[in-house]
């Protein structure tokens, strides 16, 4: 039976159909990118997990290839879970990953290519030596997976970490290794947090004290910081800190300019998870993969015929304040911007709200930049306010605010039965005057008139310096998924949604202000988007 696909995506990346979570194992190798990714190939729900596989050459166009593992040995029969991938000396790649064992352990194995003159590196063999790790007496074998790109330590030895709990304290265990093949525990984990529960898809890399460029995972020095990130399997959402690695001893300790935990910075406060970087030596980037979970349900999903996407892949490097990290859409996303409408100097009053017309708002490339006069009208903000997210519930779109509620109406039906809006509310800060809280949310509420869904508000905190009174926003609109990029990539978005009315030619967008501070979009620009050739 042919169902209508009123909520596939034009330009992120799905597989043609069934279900789909973790990219696995992104790399750049001799002139293409590789992503693989967890995939069921027998259905629409979670199961049967093999590493499918889809090659790239720019990042957004993808060839869908045969799953690189499968389950098949004693060693992953019961499932290829989360890993990654390792280009070691002489362009070798490897790949290492979670097999689920005959007894249901999970333990770790590697891969490696079997012809290495394959451009596309399609067959991948898993030796019978593996595994390379297993969980022994003292670690938990339902609790151990997802080891992380390896890097090279300055005595020529390899390490790796598995995330994993011991108790209620997550754990990001340390395995070191001469040959890549003979993996040994370190003593300490490289990092470990109380009350955090199971560490999944750990990832550590360095990035450059200043500017955009990436560097390799293996780099040290002082002109690097690291970066930890975990997901936490109670939260469902990806955590950070930004912090010194001592290679010496293998210690990572965060800088304490954040918190260390749930309560912590995230990558996205929206259904971003299980993410992984890699470092693109052409391009000289660090580029960020996550999933984006679907929100319906699974009847939806059974009767779609398919699950999950991957967010727009996103170049990531440290904020010139130290304290955090920005993300951006690889820049080569911008090729599929065809028609462009914009706006100069539009001034929205109370309660006023313009159209974008001429451009495909179901699937759009929306970057506008918002500016207010003063912060006089701003609200204060109240101190207990300490959870993004309530704060968004409570107050919403649509009531009156001082400065803000404002930003974009996104996936909008015509006479707003429906609508997802991206806003921004700016605060006064509790100890000084001049100082600003900037809340940023995604309010899935109003999205879908349809019942069964998960409509949640999503929202973060943006820490920005707002002397010029601007505050920049951009939206990829895809339509499922809005991903929303706020301060230039400070605090990151992602809301899926699953409208009834506001689909294809349906979809409306549009900039709206409902504080009694005046609002000027200075400069919007907005772009139909083409569909990318995805799988
Ligand atoms: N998904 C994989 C695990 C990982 C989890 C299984 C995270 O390896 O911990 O599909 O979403």
């Amino acid at each position: 039976t042919e169902i209508k696909q009123l909520h596939r995506t034009g330009f992120h990346f799905q597989p043609h159909r069934h279900w789909m979570n973790d990219p696995n194992g992104p790399m750049y190798f001799k002139g293409i990118y590789h992503l693989f990714y967890q995939y069921n190939p027998e259905g629409a729900v979670w199961g049967n997990i093999v590493w499918a596989h889809s090659i790239s050459r720019d990042l957004i166009n993808w060839k869908s290839l045969k799953p690189a593992l499968s389950p098949s040995k004693p060693f992953d029969i019961n499932g290829c879970w989360s890993g990654s991938a390792t280009v070691l000396p002489g362009f070798k790649p490897v790949i290492l990953y979670t097999g689920i064992d005959s007894q249901n352990r999970q333990v770790q194995n590697y891969a490696i290519p079997a012809n290495l003159f394959d451009p596309h590196l399609t067959e991948w063999v898993k030796p019978d030596n593996n595994p390379i790790v297993d969980p022994g007496t003292e670690v938990n074998s339902s609790a151990f997976r997802d080891p992380s790109t390896a890097w090279l330590s300055f005595n020529g030895h390899w390490n790796t970490i598995i995330g994993s709990r011991s108790e209620q304290t997550g754990m990001a265990y340390l395995y070191t290794s001469k040959d890549f093949l003979n993996w040994t525990k370190v003593e300490q984990p490289l990092h470990s947090v109380p009350n955090t529960g199971m560490w999944e898809c750990p990832d550590f890399y360095p990035v450059s004290h200043f500017g955009r460029f990436g560097v390799d995972t293996s780099v040290t020095g002082n002109w690097v910081k690291h970066v930890l990130k975990v997901s936490l399997e109670m939260t469902r959402y990806e955590y950070y800190t930004v912090g010194k690695y001592y290679p010496m001893t293998d210690k990572y300790v965060p800088d304490n300019t954040s918190a260390d935990g749930w309560s912590g910075l995230r990558y996205d406060y929206g259904n971003f998870y299980a993410s992984k970087s890699f470092y693109d030596p052409m391009k000289k980037r660090r580029v960020l993969w996550g999933w984006a979970n679907e929100s319906d349900s699974v009847q939806d999903d059974v009767s779609k015929g398919w699950a999950g996407i991957q967010a727009i892949p996103r170049t990531v490097w440290l904020d010139p304040n130290g304290k955090q990290l920005l993300q951006w859409p690889v820049m080569e996303l911008n090729r599929l911007r065809r028609k462009r409408v914009m706006m100069i100097h539009q001034k929205l009053v109370k309660g006023q709200n313009v159209e974008i017309k001429g451009i495909t708002a179901a699937q759009a490339d929306v970057e506008v930049i918002f500016s207010f006069s003063s912060l006089d009208k701003a609200e204060a903000f109240d101190p207990s306010w300490v959870d993004a997210q309530a704060v968004c519930s409570q107050l919403g779109s649509t009531a009156q605010g001082g400065v803000g509620p404002f930003g974009l109406l996104t996936l909008a039906s015509e006479n707003l039965e429906e609508f997802t809006p991206v806003f921004f509310r700016i605060f006064k800060g509790e100890t000084n005057e001049t100082n600003h809280v900037v809340l940023m949310c995604s309010d899935a509420r109003s999205s879908s008139l349809k019942d069964g869904l998960y409509k949640p508000t999503f929202a973060g905190f943006v820490d920005i310096d707002l002397s010029s009174k601007k505050l920049p926003l951009r939206s990829l609109i895809d339509h499922s998924v809005i991903e929303s990029f706020g301060g230039g990539g400070k605090t990151c978005i992602t809301s899926r949604v699953y409208p009834t009315k506001a689909v294809f030619e349906d979809a409306h967008l549009h900039v709206f202000n409902n504080g009694t501070e005046s609002i000027t979009v200075e400069y919007l620009s907005a772009w139909s988007m083409r569909s990318a050739w995805v799988n």
